[in-house]
């Protein structure tokens, strides 16, 4: 099968309320999305790019710009062919969202074809998944436990709080205190801290946290084991892991307990299954991060997470913890799980309505 084009196409979706965390505030989520045709099919994939390098050093636009002029042109000669898109773009270093976006559409189109889901062929062993979470910095520590007990009345099955310095010992125990021993209760503090920082870090084990994710920058992963051997809590990567050899890495380092897996900071759903592999094979636990995804997005983490190493909640939240109106229909909190969508791909499309009302740009490249 031949891939006929590609569809780049740029949304905007208004949070339902602002998301701030250690790296800046959002209001709204600028996102990349990226149909390939073939025939009479066609497949979606998200990039997890947003529009300011802050996460990652990847950003919506160049994203875009990567897709147009390196990727598609590599893709062109192999058809449509999921296991060939990694190799195709290994000759191009970095940018695994740009490729992860291109590839799980592309994985899209040909599962749609072959009448699989995403979850089979991932090798998924869940229908519905436990989720939890993740709670921004706000203005208060009031508005804070507000945000958190209307999240926990909704059944979520683990809150995550945004930390950096300045907000961290305070809120975390007002949270414990006002809501009890049981609830699995976890921090990311997405590399806002630095290895001086680590006595004032060591406090935290005195809250029961189920995890401590990313404290510090990517590449050190030496204060994160160091972290690691002097904290109860475990130690959790986010950012630092942009492969299952980073995985592989880390865990031999002590510098991770937990793995945090964001399909997109791997450069896809496939490289995230070697992900889990890795982490499975060491006995380390993984779960399944977000990046305030669409639908589209939420659609295909969920089918990740149905495989057996995502022990743990997942940051794929309901449709209304992010948007008003999303592009696809809503996932709705069931008992603090979503299910795994069961049709074929990714098991969801776009509304034509919605998408439109929310499209900034688009752009056909025929192939
Ligand atoms: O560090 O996990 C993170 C959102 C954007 C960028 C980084 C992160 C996040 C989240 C949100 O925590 C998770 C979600 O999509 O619900
Ligand atoms: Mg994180």
């Amino acid at each position: 099968m031949k891939i006929d084009g590609v569809e780049l196409r740029e949304v905007a979706l208004p949070l339902v309320s602002p998301f701030r965390t250690s790296l800046g505030t959002q209001h709204e989520r600028e996102a990349l999305l990226v149909r390939v045709v073939s025939g009479e099919v066609e497949g979606w994939g998200e990039c997890a790019a947003e529009d300011e390098p802050t996460y990652s050093p990847e950003y919506l636009a160049g994203a875009a710009d990567l897709i147009r002029r390196f990727v598609l042109p590599a893709l062109a000669p192999h058809g449509l062919d999921p296991a060939a898109v990694g190799p195709a773009l290994r000759h191009l270093r970095g940018h695994v969202m740009a490729k992860a976006a291109v590839e799980t559409a592309v994985l899209d189109c040909w599962l749609r074809a072959h009448r699989v889901s995403l979850a089979q062929h991932l090798g998924g062993v869940r229908r519905r998944v436990r989720v939890g979470v993740s709670v921004g910095i706000t203005e208060t520590v009031d508005a804070l436990l507000d945000t958190v007990d209307k999240h926990l009345t909704a059944g979520y099955a683990r809150i995550k709080l945004k930390i950096e310095p300045g907000w961290d010992l305070e809120p975390v125990r007002a949270v414990r205190e006002t809501f009890g021993s049981g609830v699995m209760l976890t921090v990311d503090a997405n590399t806002a801290y630095t290895p001086a920082d680590l006595r004032h870090l060591a406090q935290l084990d005195a809250y029961g946290l189920a995890m401590i994710e990313q404290p510090f920058a990517p590449g050190d992963l030496r204060s994160h084991a160091a972290l690691a051997a002097r904290l109860d809590t475990p130690v959790c990567l986010d950012e630092s892991i942009t492969s299952a050899r980073d995985a592989a890495e880390a865990i031999r380092a002590g510098a991770c307990s937990i793995i945090n897996i964001k399909p997109g900071r791997v450069g896809g759903y496939l490289e995230a299954r070697r992900v889990h592999d890795v982490a499975e094979a060491n006995g380390v636990p993984v779960w399944c991060g977000g990046m305030l995804e669409t639908g589209l997005g939420r659609a295909a983490n969920l089918a990740l997470a149905g495989l057996p190493g995502f022990t743990l909640p997942g940051d794929i939240s309901a449709t209304e913890r992010y948007y008003h109106r999303d592009i696809t229909r809503p996932f709705v909190l069931d008992g603090g799980e979503l299910p795994v969508p069961e049709g074929p791909g990714i098991g969801v499309t776009p509304d034509p309505e919605a998408l439109k009302s929310c499209t900034t740009s688009a752009e056909w490249i025929p192939l």
